[in-house]
């Protein structure tokens, strides 16, 4: 698909200008823009209401100087961000990342979506991300704790559990939920729902963990029984070794699908008999190592160097879970090639462009990530309910209510993709659906 509305073009080039040398960014706008066609043509109210043109420039972003104090003594500076995108229908909500790529780009990309993915989850929460270019890779505990008190320290100020609520993200797990909670319970003198992810001690909610993992399996299921097939029995490739990848490898296989492949930014483990992820959360979430210790206790299983090379393992269905762009359309060609037929996204816009024209031209079912990764923060926004309700609801029950919460977006994906003249298209589908809740909210707001 092409971008040829006039009107959608001008804005798009109004977004270019005004964000140069913001590239993650264009790209998520882009690909809206171009499933939005169809709606824009139907909707001149919406047009009329200048609603594109706002949705496109964030509410407020903050950038700030995160200093902090290493274990030699050394004063480090990083440079935080928290950019709250959209309040149409909730506050803003979304996780925070700790990784050394970390820019504007990058968080207003996660933002952006962030708006769409929050909007098709039924609860009411807008759209926010934040991050920094810390490297939390190398560091010790006191250093991670030092610099999560210092980021809070400013971002306090700016967030609230009816204003803006975040949570994890790359490199942002309970540990340093943990610590940032901490921080801004000592500075605000209130202890109240401001984070999501959570320890379980402290308000968090059960089966948050696992949710983005199991939710990503929940809506694969969804798209597969709609298309007559499932789970069970597929050969499965999941991309990186972190919180989202290990709990889609867990459900996958608990549905009865074979996963072959976990990576990190190094390279990428291949076990032909399926992960064995006792082994693995002993790895990545207690010993906090890289995954190519796999291999030292499954001498069977093998290891090799350069993450892209996970998308040349045969599979069935990919199911990307590290970051941004990790799919290019090389890969997705070498996917298409080796019989691959769903791609369903755990990870922010994995995917490039080139990446998804590849998934449509071979017809491969591609469950988009605003739909397909949304199952955590939908977990994140029952925390906030159990916070406001002081209680706490059981694993089964959290589970229960994910599942539902899945299977309705998957029917959101499908509904506004036959409604829009492009059935099977969840991409669009996703898009769309996001879209109108949130468009309707501004419209009868006002412009304001
Ligand atoms: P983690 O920090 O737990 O794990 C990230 C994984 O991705 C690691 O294996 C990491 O490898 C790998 N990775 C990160 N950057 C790169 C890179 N540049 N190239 C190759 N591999 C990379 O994060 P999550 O599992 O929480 O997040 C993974 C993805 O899922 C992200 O896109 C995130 O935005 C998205 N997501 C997360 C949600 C959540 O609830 N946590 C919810 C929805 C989406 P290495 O250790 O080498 O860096
Ligand atoms: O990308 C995402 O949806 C997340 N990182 C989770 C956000 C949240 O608020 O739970």
């Amino acid at each position: 698909m092409k971008l040829t509305n006039q009107y959608l073009l001008s804005v798009l080039d109004a977004v270019e200008k005004r964000n140069p040398n913001e590239p993650e960014f264009i790209q998520a706008v882009t690909e809206v823009f171009v499933t939005l066609q169809p709606v824009i043509e139907k909707r001149p109210d919406i047009v009329k209401s200048g609603v594109i043109e706002r949705l496109v420039e964030p509410e407020r972003q903050i950038i700030f100087r995160v200093p902090w104090i290493d274990d030699n003594g050394n004063v480090q500076v990083n440079r935080g961000f928290r950019v709250q995108f959209n309040s149409a229908i909730g506050p803003y909500k979304g996780g925070i990342r700790l990784h050394p790529s970390v820019n504007l780009s990058i968080i207003k990309f996660l933002g952006f979506e962030q708006t769409f993915k929050n909007s098709l989850t039924t609860l009411p929460m807008g759209g926010g991300k934040g991050g920094s270019d810390f490297d939390p890779k190398g560091k010790s505990d006191a250093e991670i704790m030092k610099f999560c008190q210092s980021f809070m320290t400013e971002l306090y100020r700016h967030i609230g559990p009816n204003l803006d609520v975040p949570a994890g993200d790359i490199g942002v797990g309970a540990r340093e939920v943990g610590y940032m909670f901490g921080q801004y319970k000592r500075i605000q003198n209130e202890f109240t729902g401001v984070l999501t992810g959570k320890g379980l001690t402290f308000g968090g909610s059960l089966a948050r963990t696992q949710a983005t993992g199991y939710g990503l399996c929940y809506y694969t299921e969804e798209m597969l029984k709609a298309n007559g097939k499932s789970l069970k029995g597929q050969t499965v490739v999941i991309s990186g070794s972190g919180n989202v990848a290990i709990y889609a490898c867990e459900k996958a296989t608990e549905l009865g699908a074979k996963v072959v492949t976990l990576s990190d930014s190094n390279g990428y483990i291949y076990d032909k008999d399926g992960i064995d992820l006792k082994l693995v959360k002993q790895i990545k979430e207690v010993e906090r190592k890289r995954i190519a210790e796999y291999i030292k206790y499954k001498p069977s299983a093998e290891y090799h160097e350069g993450s892209k090379g996970v998308w040349t393992v045969k599979c069935d269905i990919a199911l990307p879970c590290a970051t941004q762009n990790e799919l290019d359309g090389e890969s997705a060609k070498a996917l298409a090639k080796n019989g691959c037929w769903c791609v369903a996204e755990g990870a922010n816009m994995p995917s490039t462009p080139e990446a998804i024209e590849t998934y449509f031209a071979s017809g491969m079912l591609y469950g988009p990530a605003k739909a397909a990764n949304a199952g955590g923060v939908a977990t994140s926004g029952l925390e906030m309910t159990q916070n406001s309700m002081r209680l706490s609801w059981t694993f089964e029950e959290v589970d229960e209510k994910l599942k539902g919460i899945m299977k309705s977006i998957f029917k959101a994906c499908d509904d506004y993709s036959k409604e829009y003249g492009m059935p099977g298209n969840y991409m669009a589908g996703a898009n769309i659906a996001g879209f109108m809740k949130v468009a309707e909210a501004m419209k009868a707001q006002g412009a304001v």
